[in-house]
């Protein structure tokens, strides 16, 4: 029985391009619900849309000297192409800039205000004269009164995911000018959470205590046991939403109240262009509504959202938020500031058409319970040893017997014997199996019962040999070749909500006239005999060495950029005299012995010929270079340094070393062997 489903996934700041961490924590997972729901003939609406308001779009507007709206209509364009190019099926993609979302957003505010669910009141906020703003949300750092991250946002807490009022940081520093904010009275409009509490209480530690995923559920928990307090709803800052009310003049909506409210306009906004009424996807009871979002923002979709639906009082709310944990990337969190992160345009221009393999990867790594790492060795093994070797191969030697042996053509089959029996049955089982997981949001567990399907039709064709018997029962065979195209034909179907460009991909080289996941549920004959496949075309292609290699040194890049970029030059020390100069001994030694001081992490222990003697120089570089690496070494010596103890070994002298823009310990090295200019050779 069709029932109607509205899922929607986190609206992305529009402040920078999309990346594997996204895809992997919200927009895949999204999008094989939504694929699999549609499959299962139910009325889906998929809606997301860019988050354009915030702070985060006008800092980055300053720093390039543009506008707020510049930057989102650059971003949004950005993001909403790399969401179609790697298949996430939006029924809508829209944006809070949007008027039909400005209306929307302002009526819900207006209604909750004639209600009178709001607190009006003067408070004295967080202001930085210097910049001559007040301070709200990322315009202020400061310690998070609850887990002590120093680096807390004025609303929230990327660290343990709180959210609280900015004059609630500790020691609060302002993220404009650095100044330490004044406090300065100013009227906002606040949500009392507190007045939900019982609400929530009931709805979520007592409602969804089963069915919510154990991140989401301890998160909610814990914020409502901490006890919920009034939160400021509006904002004094000029980019936003102006907020509707008398009183509001140079004030706007907090982000986090409108975005949400993205969600129902951008909805509205589907139904407009579709013929439809966008309420019941809203409001009727019986739609069941889903959010997909990553774990920093579960508090806004379980707790603030939902008290704001409940206030209004005409909304459903979310039947399950199953947030996923962060991905990492190569055992560094993903960050957008460092450019520590695998772009999706950029990824296209290195593996084109290999967006299935990327979302293929990210489910079945994704950070479903907890934070999880991204490697490009696993990305080339996942691809190589499971899409190519079990997959591709299987459906490859399918088409190609099929099309030797019968010219494409569906053979007809003789008497099925018990494995061909099994066979069909253990298919048959699969789409309930990939069934239980998806719908329990077990995507990572479905991936792998999905390429398990794969498993037993690969195993089937290489017990049954049909390249062996068919020189001595070439009836046998005709089975054989029947039973693998039913089973490559279910892959095809079931594969589509994970795979969707292999599933188009398969579905035509099979000529598979349209079919359901109910047909390969129901056992149905996929493709009856003397049914005209196409020809065998490769759907994966194995990922060299080489392009890991060019991905990792990409990264390398980065890093060395950021260190590059994070160095601290230390200033010049004061000036010395040309005196105190001179007293300097320099001189040209070669380390002729060394070893690694025993128990001494950082020294090595130097016999260095000085050109005067041999003499014992301890220096503290073995955590830059191993023994092995300096002996022979010509080297730069301060022969006349007091000598000095260290660890009871007399130091009589120091090696000259110093250090790179980017933190390399190097030695001041006299130079190699060379010829100069008027061809003087100096060794
Ligand atoms: N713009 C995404 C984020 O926090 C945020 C989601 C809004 S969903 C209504 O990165
Ligand atoms: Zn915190």
């Amino acid at each position: 029985m069709s029932k109607r489903f509205t899922i929607t996934a986190a609206l992305p700041y529009t402040n920078g391009p999309i990346h594997i961490g996204h895809l992997a924590g919200v927009y895949v997972p999204a999008d094989i619900y939504a694929r699999y729901l549609r499959l299962q003939g139910h009325d889906v609406a998929f809606i997301c849309g860019s988050d354009e308001h915030g702070v985060p779009i006008t800092i980055k507007a300053k720093k390039e000297g543009v506008t707020p709206q510049d930057i989102v209509d650059h971003f949004h364009a950005n993001i909403k192409m790399s969401f179609e190019e790697f298949g996430i099926s939006f029924d809508n993609y829209s944006r809070t800039s949007a008027e039909i979302h400005h209306e929307t957003a302002s009526e819900f505010f207006k209604t909750l205000y004639h209600k009178g669910d709001f607190i009006e009141e003067t408070t004295a906020q967080l202001y930085d004269a210097e910049a001559g703003q007040f301070l709200a949300d990322r315009f202020v750092v400061g310690t998070c009164p609850k887990c002590g991250n120093e680096e807390s946002y004025g609303d929230q807490c990327e660290a343990c995911g709180t959210s609280h009022n900015a004059t609630d940081l500790i020691n609060p520093k302002s993220a404009i000018t650095g100044a330490t904010p004044s406090l300065k009275e100013t009227k906002h409009w606040f949500l009392p959470l507190d007045k939900h509490e019982a609400f929530l209480k009931e709805w979520i530690l007592e409602g969804h205590k089963a069915d919510w995923k154990p991140n989401v559920y301890g998160q909610c928990k814990s914020w409502i046991d901490d006890g919920l307090r009034p939160r400021a709803v509006t904002r004094d800052l000029d980019w936003g939403i102006p907020v509707p009310v008398e009183g509001g003049d140079g004030k706007v909506l907090y982000v986090w109240f409108d975005a949400p409210i993205g969600y129902i306009s951008s909805t509205k906004e589907w139904a407009q262009r579709e013929g439809k009424d966008w309420e019941p996807y809203w409001k009727d009871k019986n739609t069941t509504l889903v959010h997909f979002i990553g774990k920093d923002n579960i508090v806004f979709h379980c707790i603030i959202f939902p008290a704001m639906l409940k206030a209004e009082g005409s909304y459903i709310l979310p039947e399950n938020v199953p947030a996923n944990e962060f991905l990492n990337l190569e055992g560094q969190k993903l960050s957008t500031s460092k450019n520590w992160a695998v772009w999706l345009p950029e990824y296209l221009k290195d593996f084109p058409e290999k967006q299935d393999v990327l979302r293929y990867v990210l489910t079945a790594t994704a950070p479903e319970t907890k934070d999880n790492d991204f490697t490009w060795k696993d990305f080339q093994a996942r691809n190589n040893n499971e899409l190519v070797a079990i997959f591709g191969n299987f459906i490859n030697r399918v088409l190609v017997l099929t099309n030797k042996y019968y010219d494409g053509i569906v053979p007809r089959p003789n008497a099925l014997s018990v494995i061909d029996t099994d066979t069909l049955e253990k298919v048959k089982a699969y789409p309930g199996i990939l069934s239980k997981s998806i719908e329990r949001y077990r995507f990572r567990e479905a991936s792998q019962e999905l390429m398990n399907l794969a498993r037993l039709g690969n195993k089937y064709l290489a017990d049954e040999e049909p390249w062996k018997v068919v020189k001595t029962d070439p009836e046998r065979v005709q089975t054989i070749m029947y039973i693998a195209l039913q089973i490559s034909a279910a892959l095809a179907v079931v594969c589509e909500p994970f795979l969707p460009w292999s599933s188009t991909k398969l579905k035509s080289m099979l000529q598979l006239h349209p079919h359901s996941w109910a047909a390969v549920e129901r056992g149905e004959k996929l493709l009856e005999p003397d049914h005209q496949i196409g020809k065998a075309e490769l759907l994966f292609a194995k990922i060299e060495d080489s392009e890991i290699e060019k991905q990792l040194e990409k990264l390398a890049q980065s890093k060395l950029a950021n260190t590059i970029a994070n160095a601290v030059v230390e200033p010049q020390k004061e000036t010395i005299s040309f005196e105190d100069f001179s007293k300097l001994d320099i001189r040209v030694g070669t380390i002729i012995a060394a070893e690694k001081m025993p128990k001494a992490k950082k020294l090595l222990v130097l016999q260095v010929d000085t050109g005067i003697d041999v003499r014992t120089i301890v220096s503290g570089i073995a955590e830059s270079f191993t023994a092995e690496e300096v002996l022979g070494k010509r080297v730069t010596v301060l022969v006349n340094l007091a000598p000095r103890a260290l660890r009871g070994v007399e130091s009589q002298g120091m090696i000259l070393m110093t250090e790179t823009p980017e933190g390399k310990l190097v030695f001041v090295n006299p130079d190699a062997a060379h010829e100069t200019t008027n061809g003087l050779k100096i060794s």
